[in-house]
């Protein structure tokens, strides 16, 4: 049967799963839509092509899936570059489909025509610009198998406008088998082996999961370890759901703005089994005195990032769930005795962290409190909504406030840090799932990024909730100014807001405010119990600051602790 181009890449799509497409039409892909919309694929017409691209990210965190896009050629491709980058840091699996000018035309400065493979190189896992149609089918089944195997990632496909076109006999291969990339997914048992030793002597042992673990749906296997070998857990900021937060072996997240407990743990622990995690540096501050007195146990998939930031004592490449599954295995034949009384000394240290410091704030009478915001908004969801965030301080208030219990409940820019993820990414969670409650917890400044999506939400009916910490400032980079550079708040002021509730109510959703502490509940619940998009904005401190924190560059022990 002969195909063109556009149809081949419908059949393909459907092969591998996709169901949904977050994209937005032009010149080189209108012969792609023509097609895409004779198939059952849903689309979700974004109104920006980064907001495509977040919310395909949103989409493959919370549904598990490879997230897709679709934009065409030249600005369309362009407006992707920051949702890519962002997802390449995070290692989040996504097919990114481009249309190209046509073959012959391209390098002569076509209409619309831009290098986008070029471009992405350095912010792809993999990408292509497709040749002929001939290799059209073996080159989406590629992109799809590269994007989800090993540590996941973006890969991009460029599309000229006569490959989409073209016409060939399909074929498609069953299976991709590529020579030069082959994913290790068994770890070494030797090394598993030294691990389970050093599992045994540890006195004082922690375990530190990245976002890893949840890609690898290991969070079950991690609990498991974590509790038979009574060892205490913190998490990145992309591990938070790893680990339940109920747990009381769960010290809090680690790093910059991580807990008193987990980086004191840190530095005093002579065990670090670091699993899923790329040791950025904003959790190890710096590196030298990093875990200085441990030996470091580093679990990944990806060889390239073991000892790429910190020194490790046994290196073990393999999928965390297999190996994590392994480690359990192993701790079942072993005789363990009495690990808890052997760590009652660590225990009792850690305890009297956890008294000095626990998030602490203090809710007064007159102006509300971002962080009481958060732990209401945790209160009346019983921690079960999906939360996503914008970035700066909204995003470490949520992290700290609202507490994990299982994965895919966390959905934030990790490693870009993108102001403007959060209302695309929650639209791509509730689509990923509509039973769910999605909120997007967002700064005043961030919500300006991509709040052309509201306008998304409510044309396909996502009943996302958007709960605005409004401090009128940038409230993260003003408290940088602060602290390091003499309160001078050199244009973080915010000094021109639109209204929220009137901005919502502009594109066909809800607004509400509270301006006082008890507004706050009566605001949430109504917001909450709103089957429509919903904007609520709060009006908060202006100069409230996220803590602890560590300033930049310095050991994660020396914390500003208020
Ligand atoms: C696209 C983008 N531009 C700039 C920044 C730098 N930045 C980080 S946090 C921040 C302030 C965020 O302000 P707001 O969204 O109001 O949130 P708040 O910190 O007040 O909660 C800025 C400008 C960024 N992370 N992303």
């Amino acid at each position: 049967m002969k195909l063109t181009g556009a149809q081949i890449l419908m059949k393909v799509l459907k092969e591998e799963g996709a169901d949904t497409i977050f994209g937005y039409p032009g010149g080189a892909v209108i012969d792609i839509y023509d097609e895409l919309v004779k198939t059952d694929i849903r689309h979700i017409l974004v109104r920006h092509e980064q907001g495509a691209v977040h919310a395909a990210d949103g989409y493959a965190r919370a549904s598990g899936k490879v997230g897709v896009c679709l934009v065409t050629s030249g600005p369309g491709a362009t407006n992707t570059v920051t949702g890519i980058a962002s997802a390449y840091m995070d290692s989040i699996p996504l097919v990114v489909i481009t249309g190209q000018v046509p073959s012959h035309l391209i390098g002569n400065d076509a209409f619309q025509e831009v290098d986008i493979v070029g471009i992405t190189r350095p912010c792809t896992k993999h990408n292509y610009l497709v040749q002929s149609v001939e290799e059209l089918a073996q080159v989406i089944k590629e992109a799809f198998y590269i994007a989800r195997s090993g540590r996941p990632g973006p890969v991009l496909v460029d599309l000229p406008k006569d490959v989409i076109n073209s016409v060939t006999q399909y074929h498609a291969p069953k299976k991709v088998k590529l020579r030069s990339y082959n994913p290790t997914y068994n770890p070494n048992m030797k090394q598993l082996h030294k691990v389970i030793e050093l599992v045994k002597m540890a006195r004082r042992p922690m375990i530190f999961a990245g976002g890893g673990v949840i890609l690898a749906k290991a969070h079950k296997e991690l609990t498991e370890f974590a509790r038979r070998a009574q060892i205490p857990v913190t998490t990145s900021l992309m591990g938070l759901g790893a680990f339940p937060a109920t747990d009381p072996l769960w010290l809090g997240m680690i790093g910059m703005h991580g807990t008193y407990r987990s980086n004191k743990c840190t530095a005093a622990c002579d065990l670090l089994i670091a699993v899923g995690v790329r040791f950025d540096d904003r959790v190890t501050g710096k590196t030298d005195t990093f875990a200085a007195q441990a030996q470091i146990v580093h679990i990944d998939i990806d060889p390239t990032s073991i000892r790429k930031n910190i020194p490790v004592s046994i290196p073990v490449v393999g999928d965390c769930k297999i190996t994590l599954g392994h480690i359990n295995h192993l701790l079942n034949d072993e005789e363990l005795g009495n690990l808890s009384e052997k760590r009652s000394g660590w225990f009792a240290q850690i305890a009297g962290w956890k008294a000095k410091t626990q998030l602490a704030y203090e809710q007064g009478p007159d102006i509300i409190k971002p962080q009481f915001v958060i732990e209401e908004l945790y209160r009346l969801t019983e921690g079960k909504a999906i939360v996503t965030t914008e970035v700066g301080q909204n995003q470490m208030w949520a992290a700290q406030y609202y507490h994990f219990n299982e994965p895919g409940h966390f959905i934030t820019s990790g490693g870009l840090g993108v102001m403007g993820f959060g209302l695309p990414a929650a639209i791509g969670a509730q689509v990923a799932c509509p039973d769910e409650l999605v909120v997007d917890v967002a700064g005043d400044g961030s919500i300006q990024m991509n709040i052309q999506e509201m306008a998304t939400a409510v044309q396909y009916g996502l009943p996302v909730k958007i709960v605005i910490l409004n401090n009128g400032y940038l409230g993260m980079v003003r408290q940088w100014q602060e602290l390091f550079y003499n309160k001078c708040y050199a244009c973080t002021c915010m000094e021109h807001a639109p209204d929220f509730v009137k901005l919502a109510e502009a594109y066909g959703a809800v607004g509400l405010r509270a301006t006082r502490p008890d507004e706050v509940e009566k605001v949430l619940f109504q917001g909450l119990s709103v089957k429509k998009p919903v904007i609520m904005d709060f009006v908060v401190e202006k100069e409230e600051s996220v803590y602890p924190m560590v300033p930049a560059g310095k050991p994660i022990t020396e914390m500003l602790l208020v």
